[in-house]
């Protein structure tokens, strides 16, 4: 398998290196790699390590996050304790924000922010249904909120203080995946997709589009074969680095670590440099119909 993970150097949020490389930088994040910064670190102030600690996350909630709107969920402790949590996931946030911009300069109009998140758990010791468990290689994909093929960027950073490593697998190229996995899918059904609606089990109807990217989740999740003989690499990503990837199209799995932020963007498929290499459109391609 080509290589998935594009090394980059550079340890300023708000400015790469070589900005002639930013055409090249694009066009192999829109086609699903990896974008890997390991000096790109996120520093925590000396007052902030206590919240690494597993026991700040609300054992009900599987992550801390913050929304656009500025509210916390999911952590424990003082209201003092949340107020200064929260202000270093918005200090992330606006990191993250920063190096897309630097990125991809034509995606800053068109982005919708989502909540920032914080994970401190260990990610070996975590129990978790085979739908749930993102050990096992998969895109990401909403149940409950359809997305009509809007993009689902990530900015991920590893905070860990002891150096541990938040190791991944990376998969193949979405189109590979497509072509084995659609034919396999379950039928969209429209009245279904109703159904689900009604019931409130998705906040709006799923689209077709919806549909098969939950089925290339569970599909990939579901297939032990293919977990373990699909063409993939492992990459170690340090403590101190940041990655960026879109992981709606990137296989990934998280195999080890504790203490990342991660932050979402969303992006309009149709505002991306090239559309054509958008999921929405490899799906169009291969099933050869409109799917929203
Ligand atoms: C996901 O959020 O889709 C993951 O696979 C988790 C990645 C991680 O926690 O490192």
């Amino acid at each position: 398998m080509p290589d998935r993970i594009l090394t980059l150097s550079g340890g300023d949020w708000a400015r790469l290196p070589g900005a002639a490389a930013s055409a090249e930088l694009i066009t192999a994040l829109e086609d699903g790699k990896v974008l890997f910064f390991p000096d790109l670190r996120f520093d925590l102030r000396d007052t902030e390590r206590r919240f690494l600690d597993p026991a700040v996350r609300n054992p009900k909630s599987r992550n801390i996050s913050l929304r656009a709107d500025g509210k916390l969920s999911g952590a424990l402790g003082s209201e003092a304790d949340q107020a200064e949590l929260a202000a270093l996931l918005a200090r992330f946030r606006a990191q993250a924000c920063s190096l897309i911009d630097a990125l991809a300069p034509q995606y800053k109009p068109y982005l919708r922010l989502a909540p920032t998140s914080y994970r401190p758990s260990q990610v070996e010791s975590r129990a978790q249904s085979w739908r749930a468990d993102d050990r096992r290689l998969h895109v990401d994909a909403f149940p409950s909120r359809p997305n009509y093929g809007e993009r689902i960027l990530r900015v991920f950073t590893n905070v860990n203080p002891q150096g541990q490593p938040r190791v991944w697998r990376v998969g193949e190229g979405f189109e590979a995946i497509a072509r084995q996995f659609v034919p396999r899918a379950r039928p969209y059904r429209p009245w279904q997709a109703r159904a689900l609606q009604l019931l409130k089990v998705t906040k709006s109807y799923r689209s077709e589009y919806d549909h098969l990217m939950l089925q290339l989740h569970d599909g990939m999740k579901g297939d032990a074969d293919y977990q373990a003989n699909c063409p993939q690499q492992t990459q170690p990503f340090p403590a101190g680095s940041t990655w960026v990837c879109y992981s709606d199209q990137t296989s990934h799995a998280v195999m080890a670590g504790q203490y990342m932020l991660e932050q979402t963007l969303h992006l309009p498929a149709a505002r991306q440099v090239n559309p054509q290499a958008s999921p929405l459109a490899i799906l169009q391609r291969v099933t050869g119909r409109p799917l929203v």
